[in-house]
């Protein structure tokens, strides 16, 4: 499997790109990382240095990518956090291109915005163009709750309205919607859960929720989902292995008492997912 991953690359620590690519090799998987910014750090921490991209320079590599053959052999387009909007233009002509070469080429599109308890985060053109321009050419998508909220106009919070809202989700394109950091009211005290709903049914998953955010996690929980879903073509196989693999490093990380995402330490959970959560159909 060959994965386009078009996302930030940080020096130090583990974001975008800089957290998605071992993850997916460590599974097997050939990624071929485009970055869009070049970060000495995530911006978690207030202040960071170094350069974004240029729009025409991202272009460019890709350019380059695709004279040098890669387009008809990738099988996924991987996007994350866009910057600006000049970005979200580059990388939807890239997965046009991309499918004209190999049509059953998917594009994975993470449509960062933000989270319940920090509100939107990203430039106040970003939403307009995620709904508008790149999410209806995108075939999975994996926003959190909030911004599944934020996609439909809506505010899902039970079972039931989080899947009305992914069905309108998936009536703006993409075929397959994973729902991440799935906050019911009535769900278990310090638990977590995660949806997936493509054609085929919805299945839901729970973890325990540990009192503590790394970013990065959405990041690697997208890329193995694309991986995992890809690879089996089954929704609640894809489920339990991301949550499998996603729990144990964000477990690892708190124990370890690191801000930093331990992405190597815990390399043997992506290769060896112990398999402790499993899916329920809901649908
Ligand atoms: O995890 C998304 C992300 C992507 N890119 C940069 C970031 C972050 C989150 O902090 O700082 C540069």
């Amino acid at each position: 499997m060959k994965v386009l991953s078009i996302q930030s690359a940080v020096a130090h620590g583990h974001v975008g790109n800089s957290a998605a690519v071992f993850p997916l090799q460590r599974i097997g998987v050939e990624v071929v990382p485009v970055l869009t910014v070049n970060f000495s750090n995530h911006t978690g921490y207030g202040a960071w240095r170094g350069p974004l991209i240029p729009p025409a320079d991202v272009a460019e590599v890709l350019l380059g990518v695709e004279e040098r053959g890669v387009f008809p052999q990738v099988d996924a387009v991987l996007s994350g956090y866009q910057g600006g909007v000049g970005i979200g233009d580059v990388i939807v002509d890239a997965v046009r291109r991309v499918k004209a070469a190999n049509p059953s080429a998917v594009y994975a599109c993470d449509p960062v915005m933000g989270n319940a308890k920090s509100g939107c985060f990203v430039a106040p053109e970003i939403p307009d163009l995620l709904r508008e321009r790149v999410v209806p050419v995108a075939d999975i998508i994996t926003p959190n709750q909030f911004e599944l909220g934020v996609l439909t106009g809506t505010e899902p919070s039970s079972l039931e309205s989080t899947l009305a809202a992914a069905d309108l989700a998936r009536e703006l394109g993409p075929a397959t919607v994973l729902v991440t950091s799935v906050e019911r009211p009535d769900r278990p005290q310090d638990t977590v859960e995660m949806l997936v709903v493509d054609d085929s049914g919805a299945w839901i998953v729970r973890t325990p929720q540990l009192p503590f955010k790394a970013n990065g996690s959405g990041d690697v929980t997208a890329a193995l989902f694309t991986a995992h879903y890809l690879e089996s073509r089954k929704p609640a196989v894809a489920l339990e292995r991301t949550a499998s693999s996603v729990f144990d490093l964000i477990d690892l990380t708190y124990r370890s008492g690191e801000r930093e995402l331990q992405l190597i330490q815990a390399q043997e959970f992506y290769a060896t997912p112990r398999m402790q959560f499993s899916a329920t159909q809901v649908r």
